[in-house]
C-alpha cells in the first residue's frame, strides 16, 4: 500500500493553490491513490462557516483543518489542503499533529503584485477600496514559510510545470 501523508499547501489568495492542488489530484487518482482534497474556500461554507478572517479565526481554521485532514490520513488517504494559512505558529502547528515524514508544506510562491492582476474573484479590488477587511496581502500580512519541503514560484511555473515538479518531488523524494 501507499504512504498516505498530509500536502498542505500555503500561499497567497489567487496564488494558485486550489488550481495546482486540483490538478495534482487527478494525477494522484490515475497513480491509484486515494486522494481527498481540503479546500479552505470550501470549508468556509461548511464546517469552518462560523469563522471570520481575524487571525483568531484563521488559527482556529487551520487547526480544524490540519485535525480533520488527520483523520482522513489515518484513514489511509493522501490529503491535500489548500489553506492560505498566513501565519507561521499556526502552519508549525499543523504540522506537529503529524508525523515527522507525513507532512508535506508546498509553498505556491506568487508575489502579491501578479496575485493582484489575477484577481479572479474581485476580492483584491474590494479590499483595496476598504469593502474587504483583514485581507492577506493588504491589511493583513502573510508570513513565508522558513522550511517548505517545496516551493511552487507560480510567477514564472505555469500550471502543468508546478504539477510536474511537485508530483516528481512525491513520488520520487516523498515516497509516495
Ligand atoms: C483572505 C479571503 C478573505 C480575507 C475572503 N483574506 O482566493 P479565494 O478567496 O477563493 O480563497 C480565499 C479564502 C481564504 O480562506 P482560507 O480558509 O484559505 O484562509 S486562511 O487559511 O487564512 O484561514 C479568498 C477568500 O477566502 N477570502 N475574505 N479577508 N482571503
Amino acid at each position: 500500500g501507499h504512504k498516505s501523508c498530509m500536502i498542505w499547501f500555503t500561499g497567497l489568495s489567487g496564488s494558485g493553490k486550489s488550481t495546482i492542488a486540483n490538478a495534482l489530484q487527478h494525477v494522484l487518482y490515475k497513480n491509484n491513490l486515494r486522494v481527498y482534497l481540503l479546500d479552505g474556500d470550501n470549508l468556509r461554507h461548511g464546517i469552518n462557516g462560523n469563522l471570520s478572517f481575524s487571525p483568531e479565526d484563521r488559527k482556529e481554521n487551520i487547526r480544524r483543518t490540519a485535525e480533520i485532514g488527520k483523520l482522513f490520513v489515518d484513514a489511509g488517504i493522501v490529503v491535500l489542503a489548500a489553506v492560505i494559512s498566513p501565519f507561521e505558529e499556526d502552519r508549525l502547528h499543523a504540522r506537529s499533529i503529524f508525523k515527522e515524514d507525513e507532512f508535506i508544506e508546498v509553498y505556491v510562491k506568487c508575489s502579491l503584485a501578479e496575485c493582484e492582476k489575477r484577481d479572479p474573484k474581485g476580492l483584491y479590488k474590494k479590499a483595496r477600496n476598504g469593502e474587504i477587511k483583514q485581507f492577506t496581502g493588504i491589511d493583513q500580512s502573510y508570513e513565508e514559510p522558513k522550511k517548505p519541503e517545496i516551493i511552487l514560484d507560480t510567477t514564472e511555473l505555469s500550471l502543468v510545470q508546478s504539477v510536474e515538479l511537485l508530483s516528481s518531488y512525491l513520488f520520487e523524494k516523498a515516497g509516495l
